[in-house]
This record gives structure tokens, sequence and C-alpha cells, in this order.
């Protein structure tokens, strides 16, 4: 009597079951290793490390990838999709205006537009979420999930890298000191927080390109205002290190807008061009 190895695809005898699916066992374990390792080694330094997997950032990562640009998210949470997995309220459906229903198209998104709101689309979030994510890794970037990045690497006057710990262990308040990604650009994709800004402010003391050298915080909601500003706030505020987003809305005083993600998908856009050229020069 034979069995079939599952893993190696081998037939193997059936007095030999138990040390067969001890190797099937170890080869497993083995190979999740070892592939993580080599994952996470080749990405220590990177062209640009994003902080953050929610809409914005995912837009930014993709189109990052698909520059040629060597990008990795690190991620606190273990799925990422950031805000847009609930929709508005828990109802899974958000809107998205017609500016950026390119993007949506890019990624393979489906939406329909609003009988009573002509420019105005409808879709589910859960598969945006989803799309968002799929796009992003298969363009090429790296997602790190169940990592939270707790301080940045500050030399030469610059922005130059992260200090990342596994969630579980910030959450648990274990004293277990962090690892380093080193790389050129920083863009916090951090949303409504603008956690990765407030580090710089707080602990290296950098003065902002805002009108205060500081976070201004974010404003109520005023949807057509902070739809814009997302998007005009997305930008470069110190040395390699962008924002995009709501972190970038809340560094710069923008108003919140609510289930409608077209600023969003802009905003990542905006960020990955004005990287882009940064990086050529
Ligand atoms: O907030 P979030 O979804 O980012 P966004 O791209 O989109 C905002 C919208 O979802 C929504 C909105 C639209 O109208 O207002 O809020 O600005 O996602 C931010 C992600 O960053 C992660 C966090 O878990 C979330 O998934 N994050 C925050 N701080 C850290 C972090 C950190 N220190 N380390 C790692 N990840």
């Amino acid at each position: 009597m034979f069995q079939i190895d599952p893993v190696r695809h081998m037939r193997f005898p059936e007095n030999e079951e138990n040390i067969m699916s001890q190797v099937v066992e170890n080869t497993i374990s083995d190979a999740i290793i070892r592939n993580f390792a080599e994952k996470f080694r080749t990405n220590l330094t990177l062209d640009v490390a994003i902080v953050g997997g929610g809409p914005s950032a995912l837009v930014a990562a993709k189109t990052l990838a698909d520059a040629g640009v060597k990008v990795a998210i690190f991620e606190r949470k273990l799925a990422p999709g950031g805000g847009t997995w609930g929709g508005g309220m828990l109802f899974n459906e958000v809107v998205v205006q017609d500016d950026a229903i390119y993007i949506l198209d890019e990624f393979g998104i489906k939406h329909r537009e609003l009988d009573n709101a002509p420019g105005y689309h409808t879709l589910d979030s859960v598969e945006m979420a989803s799309a968002l994510i799929y796009g992003a890794v298969h363009a090429g970037a790296k997602i790190f999930n169940s990592v939270s990045v707790e301080d940045i690497v500050f030399r030469d006057e610059k922005v130059g890298g992260l200090v990342i710990n596994w969630t579980p262990v910030e959450r648990l308040g274990m004293h277990v000191d962090p690892l380093t990604v080193l790389s050129k650009c920083v863009l916090d994709g951090t949303g409504h927080p603008s956690e990765i800004i407030r580090l710089a402010v707080d602990k290296a003391k950098v003065q902002l390109d805002t009108p205060t050298g500081n976070i201004l915080g974010e404003r109520p909601m005023w949807v057509d205002k902070g739809e814009a500003s997302t998007v005009e706030n997305t930008k470069e505020y110190y040395p390699g290190l962008f924002a995009c987003g709501m972190s970038a809305n809340n560094v710069m005083g923008g108003y919140r807008m609510g289930p409608i993600f077209g600023g969003m998908l802009m905003s990542g856009k905006k960020a990955a061009d004005l990287i882009i050229e940064k990086l050529k020069k």
C-alpha cells in the first residue's frame, strides 16, 4: 500500500507514514521560515517605506512598484486595508467620485454610478479593500502585516527609515528591542493620527513644512473641502518624510470627509508621483 505525500507529491509506504508526516510538517515550517527571512532580508533597504496599509498607501505602493521603485508597506493590523473594509457605519459600501474612477479601473474594481447623483459611484468596500491589497502586492510591493512602526531613523537632518516591532509585542507591552529598515523616503499613511509625522515632531523636533512648523490637526467634516484638501495636502513635510491620505489632512488642518474615497485614492497617486520625482534627482 502506498500513500501520496501532499507536499512532496511522493509515494511512500504506509508503515513509513509517521516519519514522512513529520518530514511534511518540517518541510512546511522550513519553507515558511526561509521564505519569510528572505523576504524580510531583501527589504531591509528600500527606496520607499510606507507606514500603514490604508487606501491611499495601497494606491501609492502599486504606483511606485509599477514604476520599478522598491517599496514595502508596514501595517500594524493583521489585515491591511485600513478604514476601507467597513464602508460607512459598517454598511459595506463606499462612494467614489468621477475624478478617481480611473484608479478603480486600474485595480479592476467594479462601480455603479448613482441615478440621483451623477458623477458619484458606489462600490463594495470589501471588493475595494481586497483589490487594493492584491493590486499593490501583485505590482511588486511587499506588505509586512502585524508590524507596528514605533520610531523613525533620523540621520543628517533627514528621515532615513523606520524602527519596527511586531504588533503583539507592542500590544502586550513586552520589553523587546525593535529592528530597523532603511529607506530613501518614508511615506506616512497612518490615517487620522499621522503617527510618523508626530514622531518626527515630538522626538526629532523637526519643523514641518506647515504654517506653524507643527501638526495643525484635523478639522470636522466638510466633504468637498476635505476631498480636495486630502490631495492638496499630500506632500513632503520634511526631507525624506511624505504624508498621504488622512495623515496629510491632519498635518495640514484639512477637513474630514467620511466614506467617500476618491480623495484618498488620488492622494496615493500624488504621493507616488512626488516620490518618483524626488528619487530621480
Ligand atoms: O486610516 P487609513 O484607512 O488610511 P488612509 O489611506 O484612509 C483613510 C480612510 O480609510 C478613512 C477616511 C476616508 O474618508 O477618512 O479613514 O488615510 O489606514 C491607516 C492604516 O495605518 C495603520 C493602521 O492600522 C491603518 O491600517 N497604522 C497606523 N499607525 C501605524 C500603522 C503604525 N505606527 N505602524 C503601522 N501601521
